[in-house]
């Protein structure tokens, strides 16, 4: 890591932005870019109906993979059996009893969608609107708008891990875009524009097989992923880029060498063009039936919680082949 990063609004002082391309308003970014047309697209992509969902189980016992700032899920049940059995609640008339639990969880604290208001540098958010607006509950950019639309569309599914011909890419490895173009050659599934892009790294994992120390070697924070590049974020522009999903917690390459920045993408793509990011995918069982009918292209349904004022959401994304 260079030992003094550069700010962001030098780095990226040339990189293209979306900010008033949708209208003064706007609060979903390269979401609009996902028209009924694109959702058709998507739905003529179906060939077989095999249905894979994208979630992690949420609140194991044993704990969530999350970024390292976030606390697990704690999930408590309101109503049981026991309460039935200790006298504090009685069977509604007729005899019936029920279950209720109360869940208390980072919203990114699963697999999830961030909001555009999530991240920013100085005090503009994504648009223009004043950071301000993000103290007490997102009045602009949260997930709300993100949630009203949902996130539908063709996606393409490049296995950088197969790629390179392991499980899974190592902590801080890079994908450059000359690797997303020669993985969708190899996999012989072009990238279109608008699709929505998901790329498995096998990096999730590693959490399942080696716990916490699979995806926290050493106890560090140093995830491989797409790497920050300008030729790279021009060409997510020009390709308008709706969405991008990993099966990585903060989808990106964590550390940028050259510029001693952190999650430069978090900047770039989805501060700057409006990208929405999906995190914590789970893309194991999908990559491995891509690889054996060699379908990378399908129909993509992801579709957050409406949550007032939210900074993200959970969400299960679906995938319909
Ligand atoms: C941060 O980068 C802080 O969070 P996320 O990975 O959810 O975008």
């Amino acid at each position: 890591m260079a030992t003094k990063p550069i700010p962001f609004a030098e780095l990226l002082k040339s990189a293209p932005k979306n900010w008033g391309r949708f209208g003064p308003d706007d609060e979903i970014g390269a979401l609009n870019f996902l028209t009924k047309e694109e959702v058709l697209r998507g739905i003529r992509s179906v060939k077989s109906g095999k249905v894979f969902t994208l979630g992690v189980p949420l609140a194991r016992p044993g704990g969530d993979p999350l970024y390292p700032s976030r606390s697990q899920p704690i999930r408590t049940m309101a109503m049981d059996k026991g309460f039935y059995l200790n006298g504090t609640a009685t069977p509604f008339p007729g005899g019936m009893e029920y279950a209720d639990d109360v869940i208390t969880m980072f919203l990114q604290g699963t697999t999830q969608y961030d909001a555009l208001g999530h991240v920013w540098h100085g005090d503009t958010l994504y648009n223009g609107y004043d950071a301000k607006t993000t103290m007490g509950g997102l009045q602009k950019c949260s997930i709300e708008p993100i949630a009203n639309h949902g996130v539908v569309g063709r996606a393409v599914l490049l296995d950088a891990a197969r790629y390179r011909g392991k499980a899974n890419l190592d902590a801080g490895e890079r994908i450059t875009l000359d690797d997303m173009l020669e993985i969708a050659k190899q996999q012989n599934s072009p990238i279109e524009k608008h699709d929505i892009i998901l790329i498995h790294t096998g990096w999730l994992k590693r959490f399942y097989d080696k716990g916490f120390e699979g995806i926290f070697p050493g106890g560090a924070f140093n995830e491989p992923g797409l790497g920050y590049s300008p030729e790279l974020v021009k060409w997510f522009h020009e390709m308008e880029i709706p969405s991008l999903g990993t099966d990585t917690i903060a989808s990106e390459q964590t550390s940028h060498e050259e510029s001693g920045t952190m999650i430069p993408l978090h900047m770039a793509l989805l501060h700057y063009q409006g990208v929405i990011f999906n995190e914590i995918d789970w893309l194991h069982d999908l990559a491995e039936d891509c690889a054996k009918d060699s379908q990378y292209t399908f129909l993509f349904v992801g579709s957050p919680l409406k949550v007032v004022g939210g900074a993200g959401s959970p969400v299960n994304p679906v995938v319909i082949k």
